[in-house]
């Protein structure tokens, strides 16, 4: 043992001499195979070692695996080693006097230039063959031999992380490997780019046969090769007409199967049929855009030309995912080749495809959109499989990547929908341009969903047609990195770079791509090389800007015709063949031409991406359902809601969770509910109706503002939570609540995405601000504002945007309500039939999307409910409160949520309407600023004299209501108080419609007037007292200065709750006694310390915005102090457990109540078919 230890500790001494390479194989050697190596060394120190020798070059770190490894063959067989092995490893030979006759193994060209010193630059040192080039001249014989031993174990390696850098990608040969003499003298691609300083290595033979290290599958079951032989495998997998990188990949196992996929002898073999097959389908995807081209030469089709193998690998794919159990394939694309997708992948029908170039009339209204940008779906026979296919080509707007999160969202949804928990049946594909690839930050956002619980689609296959140019610009200009496709090596996903002229080549790369996926459900990338034969659209002319790029363009033949002379070559068809494969799908093309010519018009709906097949068949669409539930139901979500887990899971539910859980109780209780129970009241009630519910966005689990608390976290136990609105009713529907990446461009498209597949859902998403949701304008312009419009393609997605002036400065103030407001697509000129009985219904179906501003918690219940209570579906933009989140006055009583109970789209001022002859001034406003005018309109006693009227839905406008209250209050002047800048809020919106209104009474001279804010480039001052100014000139604007009186009212009042607070105190304190032992009951008003909204931000409220509803929030804030005392008080009683929800995220159940997360509609990916080995989620 002493010997054993001795051995390593000098080992250790002399690895640590050598370089931090040789530490790396010392230390695999110490830890990884310490036994073996230990009994190796044993003898080896035992036998061989003289006492006082200098380190042993044999026995050094950088040898030791390697002669680990022999000396394990050795001792199964002697004979299975070289003869000198076999003397050193029989002792019959000292290590320091090795001298085999070497002759014998190596021919040997000269030991001078076989030891050819290294380059003056010597290699850095973490080179393992540096140690063996640097070997000195005179070196033993041996020595030469495991050098030459580790210089191929080196090459190989370098092949394998490298050759990329080396493989004929381009078609064009523009771009591409110089080449050059290679190790044994023959010409190869790898050069030093590839084998860094093994390129100037010589060895002695190349006819020596070397044992393949285990990260190698070159030799298949061989386990020796030639030099020869390896150099040229090597050369032909990795630096053909395939760039594979995967090295990056940090599991073992991954990189083993990409190996296996590539380097197996025979590896890419195709039979005559399959090679024929490849032939038909680029006979189809050339032809198709040949066709295009003769039949509409001035028309713009983005053409595939050039990458046209990218149909046949699509197909490929197909097959190959079809064949593994793949039934739905969700594809997102902008532009390029999109046509030849919808013809060739998605087989619509080409009279159909065709009549989009004859310029018909839409049976819809719509705007409609270009041919290239709409959605597709089709289900067909996969005639390769036998088996049925459902593909969808979402549709997608000019904003290049911006489909991706979208269609990913979707493909969620689909996976979801069809209970496909391991993303075994549908498989989401993205085909990119190279430019856009890597230029958009979408792609990186989207790309990093890919593995989050709630957002993972279980692998995309991306697919690149890179033809080398986007629009006019070379790649040198458009990106720093080296391939377009780098974004995606930060999720480990291999890159499979191929040349586009080579059709085996490509397809094999599908089939791979295809196996990845299915094995692996992780993202793929397939980069295909090409070229762009025309402009950026046909009628671009490309010389203009790419001269020599287009001169060789020019010379090289389509790779349809490279292809099939190639087959012909081969014996595999004959040039009849060829001839009939392209007549045959010409007159396809042409009888589809004859076809389309006799189409009178066409239909947006047989554009539809994903229909919502039969849903609202035989219903009328203008009927709403009623939104209110009975107060049994809020009771029992009430009660659900505000109690901890039973008891007897032990969970420990944080302290401050538990006052809050307890404040909610007493809100059920008094039947009263704040937002967060009104919200709870809306996703429960519809969970139980059957629909399903997903909130996702930053930090929605808890709620930015601390308000939420769905998601409870084991306060002593990792990754358990619990959920109490996922155990309201057995059969409920599945409910999720999902914290996002820090993003909101992918995040809401993605959610979007998911709001289309099924109209059977509400999606929530919520910004954490809505200042931040600008990052995802392009998202809010081309899918959620304006995707009916152009693609007949219905979501209800709901957008809650935390908005309100409450001194937080410019970025956490505004959620920008004009560009929503603006985007609003209703006429603000015409005043609509306010008499038609279905005039709410209609008015929101002929709108682009509700946007809401809303003060009540009962609204928000009504409002989300209507989601779904509608005939037909519509985005809503929901600006959600912040401070008035625990407001007291922003509490709804039961009876708001009841059965008779609906939406108010505005909400009148009861009171006022009472006495209106008295009323002097009708202010309408919008959002929390009406909690402002209703206290200061208390201290300047206006109560009778100022009407103030809520307008809840700021769109569609309406215009009914709002006409009633100018009947209501004649006399009154009309006002429109807003904390928003003037050129912000909803003044421009509504200021217009206000007018069209006015102008539609009888005899009124009225108009309207602003109060508010002066105009500001920014959303607002970051100063508090400069915020606090602004508010007081808003306040006195429409009340007026403070008189004495009033003053003098307000100081009385302030005393008297003070006085009433002091005594609440003392009673308490008093009852605290007598009720020991018992829960201290917190009352229902707004928590303390907890219920403040949390971190800086909120910290920063300023004392003046917060100040008309600091005193009440104050004087309802003692209350809790009873609970702080009573810290560990537990509460009274605790509920029975609901029964866990037969839901199908029934396997996040465990022991009924207790939950692992339910992270999204599926549990987080199971250990897939293989354990990941390097990534420590998995193992956690
Ligand atoms: C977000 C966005 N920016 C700019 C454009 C304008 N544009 C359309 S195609 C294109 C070039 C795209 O190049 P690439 O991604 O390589 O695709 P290719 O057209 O070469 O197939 C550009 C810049 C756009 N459509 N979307
Ligand atoms: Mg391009």
């Amino acid at each position: 043992m002493t010997l054993n230890r001795s051995c390593v500790e000098r080992l250790i001494l002399i690895s640590t001499q050598r370089s931090g390479f040789i530490m790396m194989l010392f230390r695999e050697y110490t830890f990884g195979v310490r036994r073996r190596g230990l009994r190796i060394l044993t003898r080896l120190n035992a036998k061989q070692l003289p006492e006082k020798r200098e380190p042993d070059a044999l026995a050094n770190g950088t040898n030791a695996v390697f002669v680990e490894r022999l000396y394990s063959q050795w001792s199964q067989n002697p004979k299975s080693v070289e003869e000198s092995w076999d003397a050193y490893f029989s002792g019959k030979r000292n290590t320091s006097s090795v001298t085999v006759d070497n002759k014998k193994s190596f021919k040997a060209a000269g030991s001078s230039t076989a030891l050819a010193a290294p380059k003056p630059s010597a290699p850095p040192a973490r080179e393992v063959a540096s140690a063996a080039a640097a070997a000195p001249a005179s070196a033993p014989a041996d020595f030469r031999y495991i050098d030459d031993h580790l210089v191929v174990q080196a090459i190989i390696r370098a092949y394998q992380s490298r050759g990329h850098l080396a493989a004929d990608l381009d078609p064009l040969g523009i771009v591409g490997p110089t080449g050059g003499s290679s190790v044994d003298g023959a010409r190869r691609n790898a050069t030093q780019a590839v084998l860094r300083q093994h390129y100037s290595y010589v060895f002695n033979d190349l006819n020596t046969s070397f044992k393949l290290p285990s990260s190698t599958k070159i030799g298949g079951t061989e386990q020796f090769l030639t030099l020869k032989e390896i150099l040229d495998r090597l050369e032909r997998i990795y630096c053909g007409h395939m760039g594979l990188e995967y090295m990056q990949i940090l599991s073992f196992n991954k990189c083993d199967w990409i190996r296996e996929q590539f380097e197996l002898p025979n590896a890419v073999n195709f039979s005559a049929d399959e090679k024929k097959l490849i032939l038909e389908r680029l006979t189809r995807s050339t032809g198709f855009e040949n066709f295009l081209a003769k039949k509409f030469t001035s028309e713009k089709r983005f053409g595939l030309e050039g990458c046209d193998i990218m149909i046949p690998v699509m197909k490929e794919i197909i097959d190959r995912s079809t064949n593994e159990g793949v039934e739905s394939f969700f594809i997102g694309m902008a532009h390029r080749g999109r046509l030849n997708v919808l013809a060739n992948v998605c087989r619509k029908p080409i009279p159909e495809l065709l009549a989009q170039f004859h310029g018909l009339k839409a049976r819809e209204s719509g705007s409609g959109d270009v041919k290239y940008h709409l959605g597709v779906f089709s289900e067909r026979l996969n005639r390769k499989t036998n088996r049925n296919v459902r593909i969808t080509v979402v549709a997608n707007p000019s904003h290049l990547e911006h489909v991706n999160p979208v269609m990913l969202g979707k493909a969620r949804a689909e996976m979801y929908l069809r209970g496909d928990y391991q993303g075994n049946k549908v498989l989401p594909i993205l085909i990119h341009g190279d430019a856009s690839f890597c230029g958009q930050g979408i792609v990186f956002e989207s790309i990093h969903l890919s593995d989050l619980p709630a957002y993972t689609t279980f692998g995309t296959i991306h697919i690149v047609v890179n033809n080398q140019v986007g629009f006019t610009t070379d790649p040198r200009f458009s990106r720093s990195s080296r391939y377009c496709t780098d974004v995606a090596r930060v999720v480990n996903a291999p890159i499979l770079h191929v040349n586009a002229d080579d059709p085996e080549a490509c397809i094999h790369c599908a089939r791979v791509a295809a196996a990845w996926r299915a094995k692996y459900k992780k993202d793929v990338v397939i980069d295909i090389v090409g070229y762009r034969r025309n402009g950026h659209n046909e009628a671009d002319e490309p010389m203009f800007t790419q001269p020599l790029m287009y001169q060789r363009i020019r010379k090289v033949k389509p790779v349809m015709v490279q292809y099939a002379e190639k087959l012909i070559r081969e014996g595999i068809i004959t040039d009849a063949d060829y001839k009939e494969m392209q007549t045959k799908y010409e007159k396809i093309c042409n009888d589809g031409f004859e076809e389309s010519k006799k189409m009178k018009s066409f239909s947006y709906s047989a554009w539809i991406d994903s229909p919502w097949s039969g849903y609202f068949e035989g219903r009328d669409r203008l009927k709403m359902c009623p939104t209110g539930v009975s107060v049994k139901t809020l009771e029992h979500i009430g009660n659900v809601y505000s109690s901890p887990p039973p008891s007897e899971h032990k969970f420990e539910v944080h302290k401050g969770i538990l006052r809050i859980l307890g404040l909610r109780k007493k809100m059920v209780e008094a039947k009263i509910a704040d937002w967060s129970l009104g919200e709870a009241f809306a996703i429960g009630s519809l969970l139980k109706d059957g629909v399903h519910v997903r909130v996702s966005g930053q930090d929605v689990e808890r709620g930015t503002f601390s308000h939420r608390h769905h998601v409870l976290h084991h306060q002593t136990q990792d990754k358990t939570w619990y959920n109490s609105l996922q155990h309201l009713y057995p059969d409920q529907a599945p409910y999720h609540i999902c914290n996002s990446s820090l993003s909101e461009n992918a995040v809401l498209a993605f959610d979007h995405g998911y709001s289309m597949a099924s109209p059977n859902s509400v999606v929530i998403w919520e910004a954490q601000f809505g200042d931040f949701v600008n990052t995802a304008q392009a998202v809010i312009d081309t899918f959620i504002a304006s995707g009916e419009t152009k693609w007949v393609r219905q979501s209800g997605m709901v957008m809650f945007l935390p908005h309100s002036m409450e001194g937080m400065g410019p970025e956490h103030s505004s959620g920008r309500i004009e560009r929503f407001l603006q985007l609003s697509d209703d006429d603000q000129d015409v005043f609509p039939d306010t008499n038609d009985s279905d005039f709410v219904a209609r008015q929101i179906m002929n709108v682009n999307w509700i946007v809401t501003n809303l003060t009540t918690p009962a609204n928000l219940f009504h409002a989300l409910r209507r989601q779904v209570a509608m005939g037909f579906r519509k985005p809503l933009i929901n600006f959600s409160p912040k401070s008035v989140l625990r407001h007291p006055l922003a509490r709804s009583p039961f009876k708001d949520f009841n059965e008779c109970s609906e939406f108010n789209r505005i909400i009148i001022d009861e009171k006022c309407e009472r006495n209106p002859d008295c009323v002097k001034k009708l202010v309408f406003c919008s959002g929390k600023v009406y909690y402002d005018l209703f206290k200061e309109r208390e201290d300047h006693e206006q109560a009778e004299s100022v009407a103030l009227v809520r307008v809840e839905q700021l769109s569609p406008f309406p215009y009914d209501l709002i006409l009633k209250q100018f009947q209501v209050y004649k006399n009154a002047e009309i006002l429109w108080a807003q904390e928003e800048h003037k050129n912000q809020g909803g003044w421009s919106y509504v200021q217009p419609r206000f007018e069209t209104a006015l102008i539609k009474c009888e005899n009124e001279t009225r108009c309207i007037s602003y109060h508010g804010r002066q105009p500001n480039s920014s959303p607002s001052t970051g100063n508090k007292v400069q915020h606090y100014n602004e508010y007081k000139a808003l306040i006195t604007s429409i009340f007026g200065e403070l008189t004495e009186d009033n003053k003098k009212r307000m100081e009385r009042i302030v005393k008297e709750q003070q006085q009433k607070a002091k005594s609440e105190t003392a009673a308490s304190m008093a009852s605290t006694k007598t009720t020991k032992g018992k829960e201290a009951a917190p009352a229902a008003a707004p928590a303390g310390k907890d219920a403040a909204p949390a971190g800086k931000d909120a910290a920063a409220a300023p004392k003046a915005a917060a100040a008309p509803a600091k005193k009440e929030a104050k004087k309802a804030a003692r209350k809790p102090v009873q609970s702080k005392r009573k810290p560990n008080m537990k509460p009274k009683k605790q509920r029975a457990p609901t029964p866990a929800p037969k839901s199908k995220s029934e396997d996040n159940i465990q022991g009924g109540i207790m939950t692992k997360r339910a992270a999204g509609p599926m549990p987080p990916p199971e250990p897939k078919k293989e354990a990941d080995d390097s990534d420590p989620k998995s193992k956690k």
